[in-house]
């Protein structure tokens, strides 16, 4: 029996919920989220997605040819985010040459190890992550300013295209690995939701 991505999202639905909805991101819907709270999540997650960009490469390295145009897909859209948490960050005055934060720290090291592991349980990794955003700044509807364009990088129709086209490399790669590597990637998806809600406790607190 292989695991696909639904199955685990059903699976572990409860720390799913952990990591896609937070008061950080109802607060950033109701406009009452502090700006100093808003600017250390920016910063940091410039500092998360400069280590993800990394992790991404290193998937691409060790993917199948007929999984290229997807992920390649990604890391061109990354090329664009890097740029514009720059921008972002030069309107609102921010350094980014700031030390990361445990909570970020720990998740970029992480994203280090599963480095090691199987291509079908990095696709899967890949996926959770992009998911996790992808639903965390859609769930709460819709954005006031200036909060609209932050859920719209993530939110919009085809940045969940992209993670549709990541399901079905994870499911496929899934369907072709050891038991081993399914039962490693069930455990990554948990570690992945436990550390996406520890970002966002990082940002609040
Ligand atoms: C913490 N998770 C975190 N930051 C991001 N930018 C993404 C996921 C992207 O999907």
């Amino acid at each position: 029996m292989t695991i696909t991505c639904s199955q685990l999202l059903e699976k572990y639905s409860q720390a799913w919920l952990g990591a896609t909805v937070h008061p950080f991101l109802q607060q950033c819907h109701s406009g009452t989220i502090q700006h100093s709270q808003f600017n250390t999540w920016l910063v940091q997650d410039y500092l998360f997605v400069v280590e993800f960009t990394r992790f991404v490469a290193r998937v691409l390295a060790n993917a199948p040819t007929d999984h290229f145009d997807v992920i390649l897909g990604g890391l061109s859209a990354l090329k664009d985010e890097l740029n514009w948490f720059k921008d972002k960050a030069t309107s609102r005055q921010l350094n980014l040459e700031t030390k990361p934060q445990p909570a970020c720290r720990q998740y970029c090291n992480y994203l280090e190890m599963v480095s090691d592991m199987p291509y079908a349980v990095q696709v899967t990794a890949l996926w959770a992550i992009e998911l996790a955003y992808n639903q965390a700044w859609q769930l709460p509807g819709i954005m006031p300013q200036p909060y609209t364009e932050f859920a719209d990088r993530w939110g919009n129709p085809n940045f969940t295209e992209y993670v549709k086209l990541l399901e079905q490399l994870a499911d496929e790669a899934m369907s072709k690995s050891s038991q081993d590597a399914q039962f490693q990637a069930e455990s990554v998806f948990l570690e992945i939701s436990t550390k996406e809600k520890d970002f966002w406790e990082m940002a609040f607190f």
